[in-house]
């Protein structure tokens, strides 16, 4: 499966987004990371609807929706997004999971089903059909800058074996907390295809953005 490089935007430079925004496009960025906390299932705010529809007027990426909240699928119908852009809900949040998957299809949306590091691999199986996707959190989520939960990286071995083994070869993993360039290559190896880029890789302090950029994709190849 190709490795895809998903860029968290809460750690991008507000001011100025758009010439990163470029810079994104230039190097062939996949999909657009988008935090959404509601200050209940995380303790943190990040992004908003409003600066969803702006980025979509903006470019041609296509979004990675995370939603960090509750019942999701009491909100999903504020949310702009729209044909081949993926929305991933957190088993925890959800009481009708299979409901906002489901309006997540409806929509031309692609499904990712998002999982804390301390829920086992065993939920999905009643929505695996309904998944494109599942999100193995390798932090704790709420922050950017955290450390790895080393567990993970095993979670991810194990999951990607059982779906390979069990006719969901197509569905993809994303892995999101601390991908560093060190811990990208281990996820990579785990068996995991879409990496979420935050202040650990492309917004580290150290090293220009677009090497950094390069430095990931070298990490992931
Ligand atoms: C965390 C959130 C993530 C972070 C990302 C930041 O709750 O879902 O998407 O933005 O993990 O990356 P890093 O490299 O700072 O951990
Ligand atoms: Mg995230």
């Amino acid at each position: 499966m190709k490795s895809l490089i998903s860029p968290s935007l809460m750690c991008a430079d507000f001011l100025h987004l758009g010439d990163e925004l470029k810079k994104l496009e230039e190097n062939g960025i996949e999909y657009l990371h988008i935090d959404i906390m509601d200050g209940e299932f995380v303790p943190n705010y990040t992004l908003g609807i409003d600066f969803i529809k702006k980025l979509k007027a903006a470019t041609k990426i296509p979004l990675d929706v995370h939603m960090m909240v509750t019942r999701p699928e009491n909100k999903l119908d504020w949310i702009p997004f729209g044909e081949g852009d993926y929305v991933s809900v957190h088993y925890e949040a959800s009481v009708h999971l299979h409901r906002a998957l489901s309006m997540i299809h409806a929509r031309g949306g692609k499904t990712m089903l998002a999982l804390n590091p301390g829920t086992p691999l065993s939920v999905i199986e009643e929505v695996l059909p309904e998944l494109d996707a599942i999100l193995v959190m390798t932090v704790n989520p709420g922050f950017a800058g955290q450390k790895l939960v080393p567990s993970t990286l095993d979670k991810i071995r194990r999951l990607r074996k059982y779906l390979d083994e069990n006719g969901y070869g197509h569905v993809e993993i994303e892995c999101d907390g601390n991908v560093s360039f060190e811990n990208a290559k281990k996820m990579r190896e785990a068996g995991a295809n879409i990496f979420v880029a935050g202040t650990s890789s492309i917004y580290a302090k150290d090293g220009s953005f677009e090497d950094n950029i390069k430095k990931l994709r070298a990490a992931i190849r």
